[in-house]
Parts: structure tokens; sequence; C-alpha cells
């Protein structure tokens, strides 16, 4: 029997949408996975056809963290481990001037968890859910949520979803601002693909350089920003899309930012 592939890579319309595929086991990370992701994402970094990634995951689950299968041993040698595995794969995830959309499209566990709160945008679908598990298996939070999540709910309530690992809902998550919208279950994958589309129809070029100025914001000066953005800004109005806005304004039109 053939062995599935642990990612599996659709394009359409410019969206190129990776979705994990170790159903039976929630899509728990083995190396396997992890790497593969990587790769993926740095594949459609690479390629000019590609506007806007999406991951998301097949069956019931995200991602339920580490594959604890793969974990055995006396000694395991965790700092080597996440430096070369999810350290990569959330670098790599961050790094891509391309906007990437996680789709959380049930349970999100442990590194599974820091991976859905890593997107530019995170879409859930309404019967997803996020739990910070490390502590259940005593280990601390790791793959970034120890960044994330304090910026996003603050450091007390981040403290006490990892020390409990509470399941954060949907409807909650969007409260919190763990994401940005929830969809109904039943048409999850095809409501992603809608907003995907309109996000890719958006200019690339702009979107690019307000992720370059947003994420050094968050951990600049006003001073800092103030001075990026006026780097930044020269490139985003040297650009044909700018040409394009302006143009399309005047005519009162629709702008094209897709060539
Ligand atoms: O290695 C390093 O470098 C350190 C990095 C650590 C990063 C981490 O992610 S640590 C955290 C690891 N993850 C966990 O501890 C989560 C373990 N899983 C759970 O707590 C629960 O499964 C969930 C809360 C995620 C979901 O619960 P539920 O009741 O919806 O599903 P279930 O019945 O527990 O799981 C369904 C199947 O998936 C089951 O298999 P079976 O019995 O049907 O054959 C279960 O064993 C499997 N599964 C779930 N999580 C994992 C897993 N298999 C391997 N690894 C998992 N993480």
């Amino acid at each position: 029997m053939t062995a599935q592939p642990v990612i599996l890579v659709d394009t359409r319309s410019g969206v190129r949408t990776l979705t994990l595929n170790r159903p039976d086991k929630l899509n728990a990370a083995n190396n396997d996975l992890i790497l593969t992701l990587t790769r993926e994402l740095q594949a459609a970094d690479a390629d000019d056809s590609v506007r806007v990634i999406v991951i998301t995951a097949a069956g019931r689950g995200f991602c339920a963290g580490q594959d604890l299968g793969d974990v055995s041993g006396d000694h395991v040698d965790f700092t080597h481990h996440l430096n070369t595995t999810y350290n990569p794969l959330i670098r790599a995830l961050r790094n891509t001037g391309k906007p990437v959309i996680t789709a959380v499209n049930g349970i999100a566990a442990g590194a599974g968890a820091s991976l859905g709160l890593a997107g530019d945008i995170r879409l859930w679908a309404q019967s997803a859910a996020m739990t910070q598990v490390f502590s259940n298996i005593a280990l601390i939070p790791d793959s970034g949520s120890t960044w994330f999540l304090p910026r996003l709910v603050g450091y007390h309530r981040a403290f006490e979803l990892m020390a409990f690992a509470q399941k954060v809902t949907a409807d909650d998550a969007l409260k919190l601002g763990l994401c940005e919208h929830v969809f109904p279950d039943e048409t999850f994958h095809a409501d992603v693909q809608a907003y995907a589309e309109r996000l890719a129809a958006r200019p690339a070029n702009a979107l690019k350089l307000t992720k370059q100025a947003l994420q050094a914001s968050m951990t600049g000066t006003l001073d800092d920003a103030l001075d990026q953005e006026s780097v930044l800004q020269q490139k985003a109005g040297d650009s044909w899309e700018h040409k394009e806005g302006l143009s399309a304004f005047a005519e009162k039109r629709p702008a094209n930012f897709v060539k």
C-alpha cells in the first residue's frame, strides 16, 4: 500500500493550501510532517503564482502537537529537536512575505496551538478549540506560544490558559482575539477558500511591506516604527500597484492588483 503524503498541496486562484494529513492521530506532528510543511512553506514563498498560503488539516483535528508516539528514551534532546524542527517551521511561516491563513478546523493542542496562532489571519471552524496542553505532560509551551499568546491575551490570562491547559472554544477565541472569524463546520473549507481568494486579490507587494512593518513594530519603539514606515512607504509608492490603485480611484472602477 502506498503511504499517504503527510502534507497535501493544492493551488487554486493564487491560493496555495497545505493540508496536514495524519487525521487518525489528529494530525499530531512527527518529524516528517514538520519538515515537509516547512519545505512546502518555503516552496510557496518562492512561487510567484502563489499570493496567499493556507494551512489547514484533514479530519476532525487541526494538530494535536508533538506525536507522543515518537518521544521515547530517558533523555530526549528537546533543545536540538526544537531547533531543527518546530523553530524552523515557525520561522518559515512568519518570514514569508505572503499572507498566511491558519485555518483551524478542529482541536489545536500543544505545538498545534502554536501553529494555529502563528498565522497572519486565523480562521476557525465553529467546533475548533485550542489547548495549551503542554503542562498536562509537564512541559512548557513552545513553538512560539510564549510569544504569541501573551501578546494576544496578556500575561495573566496566558499563564492561566497554560497552567491549566484550559480548552478555548471558537466563540471564546473570537472574544479573546485568538481568531479573526469563525465559520460553520459544514462550509468551513469553502468559506476559507473564498476568504483567501479575496485576500489574494489585494495588492501583494503592499501586504508584504505591511507584514514587514507590523512584525518589526512588535519589538520596536514608536520612533522605530515611524522611521520604518517612511522607508517602506517609498517602496509601496514606487510600485505599479500604487499607480493602479490611483488610476482605479480616478476612473471610479475596482483596482486590479493581479497581473
Ligand atoms: O519534542 C519536542 O521537541 C517537544 C515539543 C513539544 C510540543 C508539543 O506539542 S507537546 C504536547 C503534545 N501533545 C499532547 O500532549 C496532546 C495529546 N492529546 C490530547 O491531549 C488529546 O488527544 C486532544 C485534547 C488533542 C484531543 O482529545 P480527543 O478526546 O478529542 O481525542 P483522542 O481520543 O484523545 O485522540 C484521538 C486519537 O489521536 C487517539 O488515537 P486512537 O486511540 O484513536 O488510536 C490518540 O491517541 C491520538 N492522538 C492524539 N494526540 C496525539 C495522538 N497521537 C500521538 N500524539 C499525539 N499528540
